[in-house]
């Protein structure tokens, strides 16, 4: 899986002050009013990483990767820390000298160093929209360590958990070096939303759904991790410079976080066919007896994946959407891979193909490409996730098992954009709203489904040990031997 950002220099390795409070390579000491700023917020972060982060664990030793540079080669080092005591730092990827906007109405002036006063709004709404999402992963993934199928994946949560909660830092740098005081006030309502929560829940619908089960968190962090990359390398394309360079840096973290996804639910596809054949059970959907063996039945599996796929591709906004032709054309959030696109990276006379709902039929339609942003994302998204779907159904190929993991048509299960109001099944047929009632339990997990999972879930904490629905992985954390003990509970 390559999903390096392409436009990362080889610059001279930046060390970390360690010796400080919040390690940096922002020059935080020499800022006072922003240090100070960063430290009042943090015992702030610290209550809340102790009331919505991981239940349970706080004082286990887990042996976690932190940041320490921002060099490709070295940029990372592992070792046994408490999760309070991690050290969340502000990380930028080396500035480029003399980058210019690469895209939209100022294309080829001088990256902005300091926010353009006329697009402080909109600039604030994506950092805001940004910071929103990785506080509340953690929060919707605080009750998984109960149920962790062995110490690895109960340590790969746990990463997971620390640098989402490095990323909201990411962003409430941003907010507090660049938007003053109510950038401040931006920092502290990203500590009191809460994921779910009916008076004060997180911004984007995604982020307020559950994660109850281990196969939830594994789709969501392969799908909807998957959207944080695209995103974040939109944002990574911006010029205002100090959001593309922390963009930058945060998406070398997202790569494992996708590997966690793509491995987890990999090795639950596998045990299942590895099951399947043990027992010689031919029929993918005879669900009681795949059930009876402990293992999760493929069925299940594409319901979890429809899910996760529908809800994560809501997050792209409405395909068409004169907020992202708005911030496109200001320089201050750009495509996928937007340098590598060979166009005028201005869009004024362009078009973009998008798949509307009229009149209950599907049509494509040329829209002006400025406002097609969103379509346009959420094509590259598609495409994106199509490889590691590919490389689940090679797992099912080789055990012999008939079955097929598919995406869903675009506009199965949509709640914002184009879809919103259409009832469509996966296979992309319309329907009335009353016979999708009465067949969504096809398509989606049911109670019945959910209910399965979570009495499934049974805590394994023995060192190389493994709950009964999951394979064992093929290579160690660090290359750490297979009965190491990621997690000193
Ligand atoms: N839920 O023109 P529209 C990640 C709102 S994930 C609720 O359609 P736009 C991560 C929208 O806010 C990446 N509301 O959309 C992953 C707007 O409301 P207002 C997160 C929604 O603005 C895993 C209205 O509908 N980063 O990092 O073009 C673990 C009309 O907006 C939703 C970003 O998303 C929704 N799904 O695009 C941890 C990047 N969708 O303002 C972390 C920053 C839309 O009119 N955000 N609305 O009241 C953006 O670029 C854009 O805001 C969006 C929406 C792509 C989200
Ligand atoms: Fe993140
Ligand atoms: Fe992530």
């Amino acid at each position: 899986m390559s999903t390096t950002p392409e436009n990362m220099t080889s610059a001279p390795v930046v060390q970390v002050d360690y010796s400080e409070l919040i390690p940096n390579n922002v020059e935080l000491n020499s800022d006072r009013a922003l240090r100070r700023a960063l430290e009042r917020w943090q015992p702030e972060y610290i209550d809340w990483w102790k009331e919505m982060g991981p239940d349970g664990f706080q004082e286990s030793d887990v042996y976690l990767r932190t940041a320490v540079g921002v060099d490709k080669a070295g940029w990372a080092k592992f070792g046994y820390v408490k999760m309070p005591e991690y050290r969340w730092g502000i990380l930028l990827a080396p500035r480029e000298e003399g980058r210019t906007i690469p895209f939209g109405k100022h294309k080829g002036e001088p990256a902005w160093q300091e926010v353009p006063g006329e697009y402080r709004a909109m600039l604030r709404r994506l950092v805001v929209i940004q910071g929103d999402t990785e506080p509340a992963s953690v929060e919707q993934q605080r009750f998984l360590g109960k149920t962790a199928p062995s110490l690895y994946d109960l340590r790969n949560l746990f990463q997971v958990n620390v640098e989402e909660g490095r990323h909201l830092w990411a962003m409430v740098y941003l907010l507090q070096k660049y938007f003053g005081r109510d950038g401040r006030e931006e920092a502290e309502e990203l500590l009191q939303r809460r994921s779910g929560n009916e008076d004060k829940p997180r911004i984007l619908g995604a982020f307020n759904e559950k994660t109850p089960d281990w196969l939830s968190f594994f789709m969501f962090t392969n799908f909807t991790d998957r959207d944080g990359k695209m995103q974040l390398e939109s944002l990574a394309q911006s010029g205002f410079d100090p959001l593309s360079r922390t963009c930058r840096f945060m998406l070398m973290e997202e790569a494992f976080h996708m590997f966690v996804g793509e491995s987890g639910v990999s090795r639950t596809i596998e045990q299942t066919c590895i099951k399947m054949n043990e027992a010689g059970i031919k029929d993918p959907d005879d669900t009681g007896a795949v059930r009876a063996l402990g293992v999760i039945d493929l069925p299940t599996i594409q319901r979890k994946a429809n899910f996760h796929m529908s809800v994560t591709r809501d997050l792209f906004g409405a395909e068409v959407s004169t907020n992202a032709a708005n911030s496109f054309n200001a320089g201050l959030k750009g495509r996928f891979q937007e340098v590598k696109i060979d166009d005028d990276h201005q869009l004024e006379n362009d078009t973009y193909k998008v798949m509307r709902f009229r009149d209950g039929r599907f049509v494509e339609e040329d829209v002006p490409a400025l406002s097609a942003i969103n379509a346009r994302l959420l094509d590259d998204y598609i495409t994106d996730c199509q490889g590691g779907i590919n490389r689940w159904n090679k797992v099912i190929e080789k055990a012999g098992i008939d079955f097929t993991i598919r995406q869903p048509h675009k506009a199965f299960n949509r709640r914002i954009g184009e879809f919103a109001d259409a009832n469509v099944s996966p296979d992309g047929e319309a329907m009335d709203e009353q016979t999708w009632n009465s067949r969504k339990e096809d398509w989606l997990p049911s109670g019945s489904d959910l209910k399965y999972l979570v009495d499934l879930m049974k805590p394994v904490t023995e060192p190389g040990k493994y709950a009964s629905w999951i394979s064992i992985p093929k290579v160690g954390i660090d290359k750490q031997p297979g009965d190491f003990e990621y997690v000193r509970i």
